[in-house]
């Protein structure tokens, strides 16, 4: 039986990545925080917490000792670095805590690798914030980099890092580059999240309206599932490699909300230009979407769109759930959700 450690296993990867590795046989260590009150929401939902083959352990992904002592207790066969600050917005206030927890973190497990057994093999969670300012339509391995926020720049250390001691202990570390990834178990201050659980709020009279940043940003939105399948594949491969993980499709964040107001049965329209544009829904005239400044970044990654030929090349991944798909099912989850009182 395999053993891996997934750092992060709270979060939206984490626990899509968990119940991947269970029903593939594996002996699954997930690393969660000590908070005043942890909640395993989305194990819970997956059905996975009561899973024998899962082990909940303590951990700070910045604390050394600590992880030297969890790589050397569990000896896994494989390590899944997902744990990160990994929201844009929060690394322009903490850009410390960020470069600590998104950067320096994964180099506390590269060295507990490379200390106590260089044959575990190692996936960091790279990131196309780490495009940035894209120097290149649509961006592949080769693109080069140029990040715009905290978040971006402590991913890029770490992606480097894991390049480095590839190169230099023969580590089997892998980079997956991926592009935005969203589900029904995303966080809720993420915007595809924030839209779906505002839209069905709205559609269920429990709030007027939605107030959102920039809508001109591009993204290339998947499904997270399938790109937790990617990251395995990406540790089975044959050599260490980074890998581009994307659709090769970019929406905007206007576009995005059009279609989960669609979702919900409701036509909406966007009238208006820069902090004036509203979306007003069709058939009552009121106004469901305004801009509110404070989401606006200091600095913007405009444009991302990603080329996964490497990946196919080389793993057979591909992106099959459409965003359409995709942005259906979230908004029924959060239709479901929201007439229970759910409130993650
Ligand atoms: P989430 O924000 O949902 O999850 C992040 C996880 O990291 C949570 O479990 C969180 O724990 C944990 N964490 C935060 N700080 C620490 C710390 N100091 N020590 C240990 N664990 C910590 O992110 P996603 O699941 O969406 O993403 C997974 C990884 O992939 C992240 O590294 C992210 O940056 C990266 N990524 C994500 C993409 C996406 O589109 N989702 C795209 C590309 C990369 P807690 O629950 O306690 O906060
Ligand atoms: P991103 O995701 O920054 O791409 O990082 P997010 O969903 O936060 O933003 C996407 C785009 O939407 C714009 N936007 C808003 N964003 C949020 N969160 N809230 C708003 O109200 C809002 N209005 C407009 C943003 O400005 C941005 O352009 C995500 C994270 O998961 C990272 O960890 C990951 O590395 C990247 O995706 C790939």
């Amino acid at each position: 039986m395999k053993k891996a450690i997934i750092t992060g296993i709270t979060g939206q990867d984490g626990a899509y990545l968990a119940e991947l590795l269970l029903s593939k046989g594996y002996e699954v260590f997930g690393t969660y925080r000590r908070t005043s009150s942890v909640n395993f929401w989305r194990l819970e939902e997956l059905g996975v917490m009561n899973n024998p083959n899962l082990h909940l352990i303590e951990y700070d992904v910045t604390d050394q000792a600590a992880t030297i002592r969890i790589v050397a207790k569990v000896q896994p066969d494989e390590i899944y670095n997902l744990a990160a600050q990994s929201f844009v917005g929060v690394s322009f206030e903490q850009p410390l805590a960020t470069a600590h927890i998104t950067g320096l973190g994964a180099v506390h497990l590269l060295e507990a690798i490379r200390i106590l057994n260089p044959k575990i093999r190692f996936y960091q969670a790279s990131t196309s914030e780490m495009f940035g300012l894209a120097q290149e339509v649509p961006q592949s391995e080769k693109t080069s980099l140029y990040p715009r926020s905290p978040y971006g720049i402590a991913k890029l250390y770490a992606h480097w890092m894991t390049i480095n001691y590839r190169e230099s202990y023969d580590i089997f570390a892998s980079s997956g580059i991926l592009f935005n990834h969203e589900s029904p178990l995303r966080g809720r201050e993420f915007v595809t999240r924030k839209i779906t659980d505002s839209v069905a709020k709205i559609k269920l009279g429990k709030l007027d309206c939605l107030e959102l940043g920039n809508l001109d940003a591009k993204r290339d939105w998947g499904f997270a599932k399938e790109y937790v399948e990617g990251m395995w594949r990406i540790l089975q491969a044959d050599k260490a490699d980074t890998f581009v993980l994307a659709t090769n499709r970019t929406e905007t964040v206007r576009d995005f909300v059009i279609m989960a107001f669609k979702g919900a049965g409701i036509t909406v329209e966007f009238k208006g230009n820069g902090l004036d544009e509203v979306a007003v829904d069709v058939a009552t005239g009121k106004i469901v979407v305004r801009i509110n400044p404070k989401f606006h970044r200091p600095a913007e990654v405009d444009l991302l769109i990603g080329n996964p030929a490497y990946a196919k090349q080389i793993l057979g991944w591909e992106s099959k759930t459409t965003l359409e798909q995709l942005c259906q099912m979230m908004v029924e989850a959060d239709l479901r959700r929201n007439q229970v009182g759910f409130s993650f």
